[in-house]
């Protein structure tokens, strides 16, 4: 861990994948600052502007564009970026891969509020889900790559440490409170270049750009499991885009689904 200031959630050197898995197991997410160089943050949110709405994907006040690794090889080095893939690895295992990858661009009227987990598969007491002999499995994360500086104003991500531990769904209190052993929802406040990832579990939301003019850009991995199935927009018409999967290597080619033959290998 690295005591960084100006963070308000404990923070992981890049390379620290013991400190970030215990984290993820812990708080349900790893913050990692100083992940991608300036230049490439940069090329990111040019890349992001370049892009053309097809399928599923939305343009408005929230522009989100889908699985953009299959739009040009440039997005493929945010899927096995250094340090990122290593954890992706350690904690959902080494035949994981890649589920989706969204591209966000947050306008000043985008309203993202809306704590949720991403995924349960299963469910349960929270007494049985904090049991110390018990460890809940880590089958889907996203890691967030933030292309700008992320403050109060810029739609920060929201978390709620520990609440993965929950064992179910977000539950407001009586009054409308949203809490879990007493911790709230906490801005994820960092810098262009950081990445937060998160397990599916934990609570977490989106929030109001409350800015007068600037566009909060995000870029998201979506990681998995092997066992659990790839959702590549636009599903039955998908199909691989040859120029990116001849730019692949290895490695980015099992992340898109090249793995060993085998229903359970
Ligand atoms: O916009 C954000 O920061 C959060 C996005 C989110 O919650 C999600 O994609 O599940």
């Amino acid at each position: 861990m690295t005591a960084v200031s100006g963070y308000r959630q404990r923070t992981f050197d890049l390379h620290d994948t013991e400190g970030q898995l215990n984290a993820l197991h812990e708080d349900g997410f790893a913050l990692i600052p100083n992940v991608v160089p300036p230049h490439i943050v940069e090329q990111a949110r040019q890349a992001i502007d370049n892009l053309k709405p097809f399928g599923f994907d939305r343009e408005g006040a929230t522009d989100h564009y889908k699985c953009v690794f299959n739009r040009d090889p440039f997005w493929l080095q945010f899927t096995d970026w250094p340090g990122i893939i290593e954890l992706a690895e350690a904690s959902m295992g080494s035949e994981c891969h890649i589920i989706g990858q969204s591209a966000w661009r947050s306008h000043p009227a985008h309203n993202g509020w809306g704590p949720h987990t991403d995924r349960l598969f299963v469910q349960m007491p929270p007494d049985m889900c904090e049991d110390p002999r018990f460890t809940l499995p880590i089958l889907l994360c996203t890691a967030h790559f933030y292309l700008n500086d992320i403050d109060e104003e810029l739609c920060p991500t929201y978390v709620i440490p520990g609440s993965h531990k929950s064992g179910g769904p977000v539950k407001p209190d009586a009054d409308g409170n949203i809490t879990y052993k007493g911790r709230e929802l906490e801005p994820v406040i960092c810098k262009a270049g950081d990445v937060l990832f998160f397990r599916c579990e934990v609570w977490h939301s989106g929030s109001k750009n409350r800015s007068a003019d600037r566009t909060r850009y995000l870029l998201q991995t979506h990681y998995s499991n092997r066992v659990v199935a790839q959702q590549f927009s636009p599903f039955l018409d998908w199909q691989f885009n040859p120029e990116v999967l001849s730019a692949c290597s290895p490695r980015q080619r099992r992340l898109l689904g090249d793995h060993k033959p085998g229903a359970y290998d």
